[in-house]
């Protein structure tokens, strides 16, 4: 996997999703996050869905961000011709090309290359960027896509994409389509990968792999069902990142900006609240001897902390040991792995609380200084 770029779409297909309603404010508040972030474009809903989409695509276009601007539109000239002249970097113009088209459009093939053709060719004309794609492209007729595509690059398109607009790809045919296109055009290769199999980050990593050259991703992975593929390690996100940095394909070393307090998701990679929490004695014994044991990416590159938990029957007493010195109290190993018996039996009966912990260290170690007396 080399270089790739980020097409944010929180501000588009995150806006697909069930749940999302976003106001001039909160948009501004998003892109700006994001181009702080350091993603390449900005993909904001189109101008043509509404009055006020259009205004608030403009708007963002103004806001003079690092990232360019991109939107998404049918690939009609209509909706070309109200787009162009919003003040956006490029479009992403698609085609619905599965099977199942004749419930969506109903268009044959030479309407859709020619209509393709004429669309893409405008928006060049107007000096933008542009990027082809052909939704639910895995249950599209392979034949009828790669001549598509092969048209659509002989006019000089930026780039060309493979949606998997329904999540139904498995990582082997996302390699295998993106594979087979890297060899047939010259553009760059575009990935946008639903997760409604749970596939979507493999896939999009896999689609990296066999040569893609840009990925889209939201916050949270937010879009239409259950949402696109990748969480950015942007507050809340991060499984795509977490991907890459295993891989050693990035190594990123951020502070997550304060302003977004989303609701993370408990097990979110690298942002959840127990993405770097241990809770057996064995793991936590190796942990604290050397994080690299059990530990792939380090927290501190994300401003997390990583928490040896010790406050179950698992906990063991070299974690005791770590939370007696946290607490700025000393005992000895023997005493140290005395105090983690009770701790353990109090844990057997019910759930208890770091609090509770706390409290049966400090009366041991106020009884340990009784003995003394
Ligand atoms: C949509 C469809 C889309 C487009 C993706 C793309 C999809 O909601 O308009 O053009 O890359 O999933 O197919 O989001
Ligand atoms: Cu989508």
């Amino acid at each position: 996997v080399s270089r790739f770029k980020i097409i944010e779409s929180t501000l588009r297909e995150g806006e697909q999703f069930a749940n999302a309603y976003f106001d001039t404010e909160i948009k501004i508040k998003i892109a700006k996050a994001l181009d702080d972030f350091g993603v390449d474009y900005l993909e904001v809903t189109s101008p043509a869905a509404s009055e006020q989409s259009g205004k608030d695509c403009e708007v963002i276009c103004q806001l003079g961000l690092k990232a360019k601007i991109l939107t998404h539109v049918r690939c009609t000239m209509a909706d070309a011709k109200i787009v162009v002249e919003t003040g956006v970097d490029g479009l992403r113009c698609h085609w619905h090309l599965s099977f199942l088209r004749e419930f969506s459009h109903g268009k044959d093939m030479a309407y859709i290359t020619k209509s393709a053709i004429e669309v893409i060719e405008f928006i060049k004309s107007k000096g933008l960027e542009v990027r082809f794609s052909s939704e639910d492209s895995f249950r599209s007729d392979l034949v009828d896509l790669l001549s598509l595509y092969r048209a659509v690059d002989a006019t000089g398109v930026n780039r060309v994409g493979i949606a998997d607009t329904v999540g139904c790809a498995t990582p082997r045919q996302v390699y295998d389509l993106v594979r087979t296109l890297r060899g047939l055009v010259s553009c760059d290769i575009e990935t946008h990968s639903h997760d409604d199999t749970g596939c979507a980050i493999a896939n999009a990593y896999c689609a990296l792999e066999a040569g893609a050259t840009h990925v889209d991703t939201s916050v949270l992975r937010i879009g239409e069902r259950n949402g696109i593929t990748v969480r950015l390690p942007f507050t809340s996100s991060s499984s795509l990142m977490a991907r890459m940095i295993v891989a050693d394909v990035i190594m990123l070393r951020i502070s997550l900006p304060k302003p977004f307090k989303l609701n993370t998701p408990f097990n979110n990679p690298i942002t959840g609240f127990c993405a770097f929490t241990y809770k057996t004695g064995i793991h936590a014994k190796a942990i604290l001897n050397n994080p690299s044991t059990y530990e792939i990416i380090n927290p501190a590159d994300f401003g997390m902390t990583r928490y040896v938990h010790c406050t179950s029957c698992l906990t063991g007493w070299n974690a005791i040991k770590s939370r007696v010195e946290q607490l700025g109290l000393f005992m000895t190993d023997e005493q140290c792995k005395e105090v983690t018996k009770k701790i353990k039996g109090v844990a057997d009966i019910s759930p208890i609380s770091i609090e509770d912990t706390d409290a049966i260290i400090r009366t041991f170690h106020l009884a340990l200084g009784t003995n003394c007396d």
